[in-house]
């Protein structure tokens, strides 16, 4: 489990406060709390925390120790801590407000208000069972999409719509108060009038998480209806290649006819006969799990004899580098695309998932060891480096026109998704896939028919698992 600081921007009369965002158990406390802090005059030391118990709290040791101060934020576990040191403010106004200035507190009980606390006082005036007004409005999210992948730490833009059916208040009299399930607040914003809100900021944890939009009342009142909610998850790796310079041999080498282009990007065959090659990853670069693949490629350029065989990414598990390019070695060019490895073409039997890029129709036969799925160029994914083992293909139509085009695949679990050119190609479930991750390897291969194989701008978001 992860704990993870975020700062929230400056909301509700320009007050900033931290938060800790704790999953399941952060201090071996109950799960999902937000601490905060009051402004009854416990013993704080900064930063300030929201208090979800809306009482006068004081720093209850919440595994029954004495009532006492430490510099470690507590997690309030009770909704009803009795304070010793510090009464109510006089107002009586027991509701969560926010502290704008934590050095005013510890100066013994009964601490009266100071002006700098007014302002950010929800509800002074009403009852202490807490705002009571009608509020209807609810909020639908317009951004980030469903499923939408992002590196932790990185700014995420988040959009929402508020409507407000029975128009009991103008739209303007609204905030919507942005939150993670468990309730931690990322920020609060203003509602506009035409009913758009949005926050932008980063949060640094990682893994599957649910973005919420929550509409309250000006007032401090949370509207009624259901928050408007968007699962997304955030990894924490983010591999971002250009292949503008040459390769680092460190970090990328080739093997066979493959070679970096001095134009910016690789290319795996040549445009002649009989060629094969490959570009593969010095180390294991990509983790196991959910992950978002995204690069472009161009294919094209044969002329008379344009038209084969294709070209793909692989990702393969393997012991070592070594074990890796020794199957690389090993693998069919042809129709194999410069990876067949596996089924009908090698001994492979480990964990690879491969995104192929295939120009050329194979049907099997005593020279071919492989169907391909249709007789148009194709856009497949294959496991096992087995070109034969598919899971699902998507008709590209004619894609030798060596313009760049986009392929973006994510896995989310076993389901997987790709999009080309920006446009949903494939979204499936794969009862018991697993992407396992591993070395990173482009390849490619020509036969009679000849054409260049290029990619370029590889992004891949991994590492996205609590
Ligand atoms: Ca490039
Ligand atoms: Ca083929
Ligand atoms: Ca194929």
């Amino acid at each position: 489990m992860r704990c993870g600081w975020f700062v929230v921007p400056s909301w509700l009369a320009g007050v900033s406060l931290f938060g800790l965002v704790c999953f399941a158990s952060c201090s071996g406390d109950a799960s999902n709390l937000v601490e905060t802090d009051v402004t009854t005059g416990a013993a704080d030391t900064p930063p300030t925390f929201i208090d979800t118990a809306g009482s006068s709290d004081a720093r209850v040791d919440p595994d029954g120790g004495a009532t006492q101060d430490i510099a470690e934020p507590l997690l309030d576990t009770q909704s009803a801590d009795v304070t010793l040191a510090d009464a109510p403010p006089a107002s009586g106004d027991a509701a969560p407000f926010l502290d704008v200035d934590p050095s005013d507190e510890d100066l013994g009980s009964a601490e009266t208000l100071s002006s700098a606390d007014v302002p950010a006082l929800i509800d002074v005036d009403e009852p202490d069972t807490g705002p009571t007004i009608t509020c209807t409005a609810v909020a639908s999210v317009l951004s980030p999409l469903a499923g939408e992948f992002f590196a932790t730490g990185t700014d995420i833009e988040f959009k929402a719509q508020v409507v407000d059916p029975s128009e009991s208040w103008p739209l303007t009299d609204h905030v919507v108060r942005w939150t993670l399930e468990n309730g931690a607040v990322l920020g609060e914003t203003a509602v506009s009038a035409d009913g758009s809100a949005s926050w932008t900021g980063a949060i640094s944890i990682s893994g599957p998480l649910t973005l919420q939009a929550v509409v309250r009342h000006s007032s401090g009142a949370e509207c009624d209806g259901a928050p408007g909610q968007v699962a997304v998850r955030l990894c924490e790796q983010r591999l971002d290649e250009s292949f503008d310079a040459a390769l680092d041999p460190m970090e990328w080498l080739t093997s066979g006819d493959a070679y970096w282009d001095l134009s910016g990007w690789l290319e795996v065959t040549g445009n002649s006969q009989g060629r094969q090659g490959a570009i593969y990853s010095v180390t294991p670069k990509v983790a196991p799990g959910s992950v978002s693949i995204r690069l472009r490629f161009a294919t094209g350029g044969g002329g008379d004899f344009t038209g084969a065989d294709g070209f793909a990414v692989s990702f393969m598990k393997a012991e070592s580098l070594e074990e890796m390019v020794g199957w690389i070695e090993l693998a069919d060019g042809g129709g194999g695309l410069g990876y067949g490895n596996g089924g009908d073409y090698g001994a492979f039997d480990g964990d690879a998932f491969t995104v192929e890029i295939d120009t050329w129709q194979n049907v099997e036969n005593d020279s071919e060891l492989h169907s391909d799925p249709t007789a148009s160029d194709h856009l497949e994914l294959t496991q096992g480096l087995d070109p034969e083992s598919s899971l699902g293909f998507y008709d590209l139509g004619d894609v030798e026109d060596l313009n760049w085009h986009s392929v973006r695949v994510d896995i989310a679990a076993t389901q997987i998704t790709v999009w080309y050119d920006g446009a949903v190609a494939l979204d499936k479930d794969v009862p018991d896939f697993q992407f396992r991750g591993g070395y990173v390897f482009f390849s490619g291969s020509t036969g009679y028919y000849s054409n260049f194989h290029r990619f370029d701008d590889l992004e891949i978001l991994h590492d996205c698992e609590k």
